[in-house]
Formats: structure tokens, C-alpha cells, sequence
């Protein structure tokens, strides 16, 4: 299954799982452009993340959780381009940026982004053109519905196959505006309009994807499926995601984007020891 996969464009070998960490750039922290301290702290977390073994960076200006508000175009610019130059000036590390629009994929890639995640897979206004016009991966992801609203009674015929045909058509889409199949990760989007029991469901079900014959991302990490199935704070759910990114992994994950790289590190590596010695 892993022969087939390809992301030539993504400097990183994928013949085991890889951790992408989160960088909490809590709203408005970069907004003035970023205050000394701010990108300190910033920089600190990076430097923490890289010698705890992840791979790559995602830095997100923008809040995707249910019910976030959106965040203006100029915001998310000033959020995200500081530290995104500064982690590159000073770190050898992979950045992906997390976002949905154009303005912010053409900046961050002129500013060094190595990878751009979009959780509305290229669907707005520019997107495809933005992508295209470079050279970077891109991270596809489904979600059903808009942040504000997804969790609104979601609903599909067959979970797997509604998402399956939503990447096919997406691929589609990115090679016909001239993006190459060999840039595309695809991501089923824990928590973007599924149910707990659809979120589990997808989780159960993940090698399905592994049809597709792209690298797999999957973000679970301090998520509302792990919170809610065990009725714990954001901050206690460590556990929970630790297990849901160990099957998924076992599944043919590729990419696990999480929170607590130490631990989900140390996870892994137990994961990789009994392959190693099946
Ligand atoms: C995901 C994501 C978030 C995810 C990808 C959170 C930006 C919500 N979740 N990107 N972003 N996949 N590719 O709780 O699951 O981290 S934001």
C-alpha cells in the first residue's frame, strides 16, 4: 500500500508515519504584526515541537472550530507571515500553513510555506490558481458544511463513500487547474461536520481511503469526538488522542497533526517497533 503513494513535492519520506505539530497562534497574538515576545514565544513552541520530533509545522491564522467567527484577510496575513518568516530563518523544519484563502496561500508561499492545508480543499475564490501557480503540496480535507454550522445535524448517504467521491472530485479538480497528483494529501476532516459516531466510524474505517493511493492526514488531536466519548476538558484528553492517532496509524495514516508531539512520538514509536518485528 505505501509503494503507491507519492508526494514528491513534500521533502519528507512517508514509509512511516510522520507528526505534523500544531502552532497555537492565539487570536490576535500576531495582529500588530507581531510583538517581540509574541514570536519568542511562538518560536519557543516551534523549537519545543522540532526537538520532540515533528516534522512539520502547520500554523493556522485563522479558527476553524465549530462556530469560530472568520477572521479578516489582513488579520490572518499579519498572524501568519511573521512567524512563518522567522520559523524559516531560523529553523530547518517544514511549514504548512493552515488556511482557506488565496491572498494568504500567495504570501505564505512567497514567504517559504513548504506545504498549504486548506480544510475547504481549494474550493474558494483564487485557491486552485494560488496552488497551482507553485510548487508546494497541498492538503485536501473534507468537510461538510462551514465551520459556523457544520455541527448542525450533519448527515450522508455512506460516510466513507460521500467522502471518497468528494476527493475524487477534488483531484480532479486540482489536476485540471494544473496541480500534479504527486502535490495532493488527502484528509477525511475529524470533527468538520460528522457526528461522534460518524467521526468513529471514519476512524474504524480509515484504510478505506488508502484506495485513493495519496498520502493520508488525519487530525484528531484534543478534538470534541475524544472530549465528548469521554467527557473530558480540552486539556485532559492526551489519552484519548494518543489512541485515536495510534489507529489511525495502523490504518495508514501517514501524517498525524497533533497537539502533544512528545507523546504522540513516544506512540508512535512503540507502533513502529512491533512493525519492525511482526
Ligand atoms: C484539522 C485541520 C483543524 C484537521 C487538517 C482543531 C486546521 C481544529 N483540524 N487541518 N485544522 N485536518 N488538515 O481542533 O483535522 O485542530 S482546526
Amino acid at each position: 500500500m505505501l509503494n503507491h503513494l507519492n508526494c514528491s513535492s513534500l521533502n519528507l519520506d512517508l514509509s512511516t508515519p510522520q507528526v505534523m505539530g500544531i502552532l497555537n497562534t492565539t487570536p490576535d497574538s500576531f495582529s500588530d504584526g507581531g510583538s517581540y515576545t509574541q514570536l519568542e514565544s511562538a518560536l519557543a513552541q516551534v523549537e519545543r515541537m522540532i526537538v520532540d520530533g515533528a516534522s512539520i509545522i502547520d500554523i493556522g491564522g485563522e479558527s476553524t472550530r465549530p462556530g469560530a467567527e472568520d477572521v479578516s484577510e489582513e488579520d490572518e496575513l499579519a498572524r501568519v507571515i511573521p512567524v512563518l518568516i522567522a520559523i524559516k530563518q531560523r529553523f530547518d523544519v517544514l511549514v504548512s500553513i493552515d488556511t482557506s484563502k488565496a491572498a494568504v496561500m500567495n504570501a505564505a508561499i512567497t514567504a517559504g510555506a513548504d506545504m498549504i492545508n486548506d480544510v475547504a480543499a481549494l474550493q474558494n475564490q483564487g485557491c486552485l490558481a494560488a496552488v497551482a501557480q507553485s510548487d508546494v503540496p497541498v492538503c485536501l480535507m473534507h468537510m461538510q458544511g462551514l465551520p459556523r454550522t457544520m455541527q448542525n445535524n450533519p448527515s450522508y448517504d455512506h460516510v466513507i463513500n460521500d467522502i471518497v467521491a468528494f476527493f475524487q472530485q477534488r483531484i480532479e479538480a486540482c489536476i485540471s487547474a494544473g496541480i500534479a497528483r504527486e502535490r495532493i494529501i488527502l484528509d477525511p476532516g475529524f470533527g468538520f461536520g460528522k457526528t461522534l459516531e460518524q467521526n468513529f466510524h471514519l476512524l474504524a474505517n480509515l484504510s478505506k481511503f488508502s484506495q485513493l493511493k495519496l498520502p493520508l492526514l488525519i487530525g484528531i488531536s484534543r478534538k470534541s469526538m475524544i472530549g465528548n466519548l469521554l467527557n473530558r476538558d480540552v486539556k485532559q484528553r492526551l489519552a484519548g488522542s494518543l489512541s485515536a492517532a495510534i489507529i489511525a496509524a495502523q490504518q495508514g495514516a501517514n501524517i498525524i497533526r497533533v497537539h502533544d508531539v512528545e507523546a504522540t512520538v513516544d506512540a508512535l514509536t512503540v507502533l513502529q517497533a512491533v512493525t519492525d518485528n511482526q
